[in-house]
């Protein structure tokens, strides 16, 4: 027998069809709580959808520490055979929840790993670097990928206006316009922690680090005649490949390794080791492996497990910590204030986010709380009442952070010899990309520069890439065919009101 349809409130209801009228003309009842109920509910089942990443999917899994790494951290969920449940959530950054998966942007790389010392979260990207270097310039950048005030319609002009005038984001924009910036799917591209992070040992010593999630699906990417024609077919293709190949057993896997730098080398090191928009050099620091990571379930509901999923790069775990990149820093302040706007204070408490670490907290109240301590001990410290007292050995005595001499600076770095904005980019074009993906590059820049209407915001962007390098500049110079109507100005006309 089916279950009755009840309220909210666990009551049967009279009728799923028919709201409840007074007499012959159809005026409805205001006592039909039920209708009110159902219409007052669909009103609210949105929460924002993210500001940035909006559209994206995920499922839980496990990571197995495989590999002995306690001599650089003590975390307890990277020890030789430990195992916890996670969480991952990848998404697109700058389409909102309806966009097509397969427009090219870099994609999230979000993890959550629910250790028994707390929740730690690595919120990264399929990419090792970031377009900007500094957080101040973060809603700058995400405007100008996103639409025009007025039009309400994305915009080449912006993007390119921004990033030639932010040339920190050639290293970046070089990866996204090239194969790596069309993947297949999600299961088929790397994960980047991206941020240099901190690893503390049991003995207190300190190391920085980067973490990389190799696939073990390989790397596959579309070409963008491919990903046009996807898009218009299948909007919804990444989170269907994860989905689908989840039920069908099909488990994607992530080696996930380390580089590791002595804590002493950051100061002399040849480029300042906390840019984002820089990669360290396997030859300098090779990877040392760690573990996997399997996806080996999918979420029961969406809304609930990923909409509603808060990710945050605070979130660290004894052995682990910030480290000071500027860009890491904001973000350990954004998070979690967007969690508070988007999902609610108590946005921690929701199964999806909630530790499974005890929770012995002085937090009090808020809208939906569902936690609490012990009902007779108060909630203030210090108590008398037996409360729980902060522990800096449980903290981690040495795990506060790096230390500072106290000098705040505005400037982006103590300058190290190569912390120059185009090398590494140039390198990529050069060493690390064959023929056939330069040629690639070149008609993927070509294609979307073609859509910048503004001749000297071309002119421009031509001086970006010779600045990555001459031959690419050129040929992206060459590739660019004369401007239909030709704008010669880069600030519009005032509106007339
Ligand atoms: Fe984010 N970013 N971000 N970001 N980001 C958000 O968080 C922000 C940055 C990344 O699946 C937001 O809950 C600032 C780098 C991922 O839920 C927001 C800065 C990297 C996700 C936010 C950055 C990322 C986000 C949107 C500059 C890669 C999706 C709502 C300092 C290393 C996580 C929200 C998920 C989401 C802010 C830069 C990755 C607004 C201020 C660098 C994967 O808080």
């Amino acid at each position: 027998m089916t279950n009755p349809t009840t309220t909210n409130s666990g009551a049967p209801v009279f009728s799923d069809e028919h709201s409840q009228s007074v007499g012959p003309n159809g005026a409805i009842a205001l006592t039909d709580h039920y209708l009110v109920e159902k219409l007052a509910h669909f009103n609210r089942e949105r929460v924002p959808e993210r500001v940035v990443h909006a559209k994206g999917g995920g499922a839980f899994g496990t990571f197995t520490t495989t590999h002995d790494v306690s001599a650089y951290t003590r975390a307890s969920l990277f020890q030789p055979g430990a195992s916890v449940d996670m969480l991952a959530r990848f998404s697109s950054v700058a389409g909102e929840q309806g966009s097509p998966d397969t427009w090219r942007d870099p994609r999230g790389f979000a993890l959550k790993f629910y250790t028994e010392e707390g929740t730690y979260d690595l919120v990264g990207n399929n990419t090792p670097v970031f377009f900007i270097r500094d957080g101040i310039k973060f809603p700058d950048f995400i405007h100008s990928q996103k639409r025009m005030p007025g039009s309400h319609l994305r915009d080449h002009n912006m993007q390119w206006d921004f990033w030639t005038l932010s040339p920190e984001s050639a290293h970046q924009v070089t990866w996204l316009m090239g194969d790596r910036g069309l993947p297949t799917s999600w299961r088929h591209m790397d994960g980047f922690g991206s941020h240099t992070y901190q690893w503390i040992n049991a003995a207190g010593e300190r190391f920085w680090v980067k973490y990389h999630f190799r696939t073990q699906q390989g790397h596959e990417t579309f070409t963008q005649e491919q990903a046009d024609s996807v898009a218009g077919q299948d909007a919804d293709l990444h989170i269907r490949d994860l989905y689908e190949n989840i039920e069908a057993n099909n488990f994607p896997v992530w080696e996930m390794s380390v580089q590791v730098m002595p804590y002493a080398d950051a100061a002399t090191y040849r480029f300042n080791p906390f840019d984002v928009t820089k990669v360290w050099p396997k030859g300098d620091y090779p990877l040392i492996p760690v573990g996997t990571m399997e996806l080996n379930r999918n979420p029961a509901n969406y809304f609930a497990e990923i909409e509603q999923a808060t990710f945050t790069p605070s979130n660290f775990v004894p052995g682990i910590a910030a480290s000071p990149d500027k860009m890491l820093q904001a973000r350990i302040f954004s998070y979690p204030d967007a969690h508070r706007y988007r999902v609610g204070v108590n946005h921690a408490q929701l199964p999806v986010n909630a530790p499974k670490a005890p929770v012995h907290t002085y937090s009090k109240d808020g809208a939906s709380r569902i936690g609490f301590n012990d009902p007779h001990v108060p909630v203030y410290a210090p108590n008398s009442f037996g409360g729980p007292a902060a522990s800096p050995e449980a903290a981690g005595i040495n795990d506060r952070g790096w230390e500072s001499d106290g000098d705040l600076v505005r400037s982006a770095v103590t300058l190290h010899s190569e912390d120059d904005d185009f090398g590494q980019a140039g390198t990529m074009v050069r060493e690390v990309l064959d023929d056939a993906a330069r040629d690639r590059l070149v008609s993927n820049i070509v294609g979307h520069v073609s859509a910048v209407t503004i001749e000297s915001l071309r002119t421009r962007v031509i001086a970006y890439w010779t600045n990555v390098d001459v031959t690419l500049g050129a040929r992206v110079a060459a590739g660019l065919g004369p401007i239909e109507k030709p704008v010669n100005e880069l600030v519009p006309a005032p509106v007339e009101r």
